[in-house]
């Protein structure tokens, strides 16, 4: 696709010397570019569109070379990529080893943070600002936060921070009335009503900022004049820039569905239509929403809470039909947990659905407001494993690791829909102290019930779904599928017969069935979609030394830090936990 001004672009500094009707036909080009090819590619459609304007005004009033843009999110930092000369890589979005769906540093050194956790960039950018002052310089770093993540408790301990120290920066606020789902809470009604610009000024007047509004977030002359008077008034105190915008403007994308504004598979670029948010097929998010939906209905003391990822944990539905017991709670993982807590307090049960990499914000939390006291709520985490083209932060693959340490907490992991549903049942009927159930991101696997026996063992012992009597496979959640591939080939190539254990409850582990497991069988090798420090390998291989088992165990786990965006496939053949790897790596195991 040609675009006249856009692909002359080789600097971001250029647009500092075009009129501003050249920036608005840039703009409208930019619009029609991410349409052509987020529409074949898929990526935060919505999102982007909304910042289109603004990100071009950002670009032709700073010098990015001295005055950073620092990105919150950096979901929403495609045009930030296309005035920083990464247009080719479009078409490599949710590919593997393809361009990011957030701004990295791996890709240009204009993407100032690593992010795609919300509520970084104030922190960040206060820092920043924090050594220019230090150093006598006037530079000013700019973060650029939407009001969705400005509710994170981080970007909050930022903006406290930030007005005291009156430093060089300038926020500026996204405000396009969304997060993921629409915006809730007090910032939203600050931000909302023919008064918001007289609410907000006080607001931000108050805490020691100067304050511009910009009502129209879509006419670039507007912005860059409030920009422009921002870097001269931010010498003398921090300043926030509140813009008003429209999430997925320009395209009729999905009106009905805040989830596919965010963020959408592939679709027809003339209407929006053919749009699937995630993968279609049975999902283990909504078997959760399925059975909290039964036991709402049945029981008015059940409680659902989300911070502010009600489609990715599934009780999207649930919040229409129970509006007042499923409840999104914004973007606040800690205070998700706090609350739920209150609510066990009063004797309900409650359950806090979160996405595993979010619930890592909220581990003191969990840790402080619920181990300790042992309120018996139950976190269910969803997308624990790895969790496709988000990209390296966003696999719940330490989940587990942090989790195990904590005292107090039973943590199970729902690899089946029979277990999840199992599970949960329990829960309601009867929560006892904390539990964690995670589940993984991957759709549930038709086969995976042909494995498993007619009668379920209880949920907190192993689950013997093959016999062998040559060694054991202990498969933990969703490997199931993959131990009893691994005992297939393993019987082919190397003639010997392995048991298959289907482990849930992985804290506490089922050390009375292990230590018999360990005395009937010389080697037992387990499987996990978790690193392997701290994983549940990790554990057993740890217990199995304090009982002195004289068994060989073979860990297969992650060892990478940080894996990349990919299908589960791919990630599974890098970190080299797919069948074949685990046979070929660990052949001299099977002689
Ligand atoms: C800590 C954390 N929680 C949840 C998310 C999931 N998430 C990604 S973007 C987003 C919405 C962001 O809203 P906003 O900042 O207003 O930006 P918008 O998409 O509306 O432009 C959410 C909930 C996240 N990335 N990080």
């Amino acid at each position: 696709m040609k675009s006249m001004i856009l692909d002359k672009i080789t600097s971001s500094s250029e647009l500092k010397k075009m009129a501003s009707d050249e920036l608005g036909l840039l703009a409208s080009e930019i619009s029609d570019y991410l349409i052509n090819t987020i529409s074949e590619t898929g990526g935060h459609i919505g999102a982007n569109l909304g910042v289109v304007e603004l990100t071009i005004a950002l670009h032709s009033v700073f010098d990015i070379e001295r005055e950073p843009l620092v990105f919150d999110v950096g979901h929403q930092g495609y045009t930030h990529k296309l005035l920083t000369g990464r247009k080719d890589d479009f078409s490599s979005l949710n590919q593997f080893g393809g361009m990011s769906r957030f701004l990295t540093r791996s890709e240009s050194r204009h993407d100032i943070l690593d992010a795609s956790h919300a509520g970084t960039s104030i922190s960040t950018a206060s820092g920043m600002a924090y050594s220019n002052k230090m150093a006598g310089s006037s530079d000013v770093v700019v973060a650029v936060i939407g009001d969705g993540s400005l509710v994170e408790g981080m970007a909050f301990e930022g903006l406290n921070y930030a007005a005291q120290e009156r430093l060089p920066l300038i926020i500026v606020i996204n405000d396009n009335g969304m997060a993921i789902a629409p915006n809730i809470g007090g910032i939203k009604n600050l931000f909302s009503g023919v008064d918001w610009i007289h609410k907000s000024r006080a607001w931000f007047e108050g805490m020691g900022y100067a304050y511009l509004p910009v009502a129209d977030g879509h006419d670039i002359d507007g912005i860059r004049k409030a920009l422009t008077e921002a870097r001269s008034k931010v010498q003398i105190k921090p300043v926030i820039v509140h813009v008003k915008t429209e999430k997925g403007r320009g395209l009729p994308l999905a009106k009905n569905h805040p989830y596919k504004l965010h963020f959408s598979m592939p679709f027809n670029p003339d209407t929006g239509e053919g749009i699937s948010a995630t993968p279609v097929g049975e999902s283990y998010q909504a078997i959760v929403g399925d059975i909290l939906s039964e036991f709402m209905g049945r029981s008015e003391s059940v409680y659902a809470i989300t911070p502010a990822t009600p489609y990715a944990s599934g009780i999207e539905a649930l919040m229409e039909e129970f509006p007042e017991r499923a409840v999104d709670v914004g973007m606040a993982e800690q205070h998700a947990v706090g609350m739920a807590a209150g609510l066990a307090m009063k004797g309900n049960t409650v359950f806090a659905c979160f996405q595993a990499t979010f619930m890592q914000r909220a581990i003191d939390q969990i840790f402080h407001d619920i181990c300790y006291p042992q309120i018996p709520i139950t976190i269910v985490s969803a997308r624990s494993g790895f969790s496709g083209y988000d990209g390296p932060t966003h696999h719940g693959i330490y989940d587990f690791g942090f989790l195990r340490t904590l005292p107090n907490i039973e943590i199970f992991y729902a690899g089946t829909k029979r277990d999840l549903t199992a599970i949960l049942e329990q829960r309601c009927q009867h929560a006892n102290g904390p539990m964690i159930v995670l589940h993984p991101y991957e759709l549930i696997s038709p086969s995976q019930d042909q494995f498993l026996p007619k009668k379920i063992t209880p949920l907190n012992l192993m689950e013997c779904v093959a016999e062998g009597a040559d060694g054991a496979i202990i498969a933990v959640g969703n490997r199931l599928c993959d131990a009893i591939y691994l005992k297939e080939v393993v019987r082919e190539k190397k003639e010997q017969n392995y048991a298959v254990y289907n482990l849930r409850w992985i804290n506490p582990l089922p050390v009375e069935e292990l230590k018999i497991l360990f005395s009937m069988f010389s080697k037992v090798i387990t499987l996990e979609e978790t690193v392997r420090a701290g994983g549940v390998g990790s554990a057993i291989n740890e217990f199995a030394r304090s009982e002195k088992a004289t068994c060989q165990i073979y860990v297969s786990a992650i060892d990478e830090g940080f894996l990349p965006a990919g299908d589960k496939k791919q990630l599974s053949e890098l970190a080299k936990i797919d069948v074949n790897s685990i046979f070929t790596d660990s052949e001299k195991f099977w002689d």
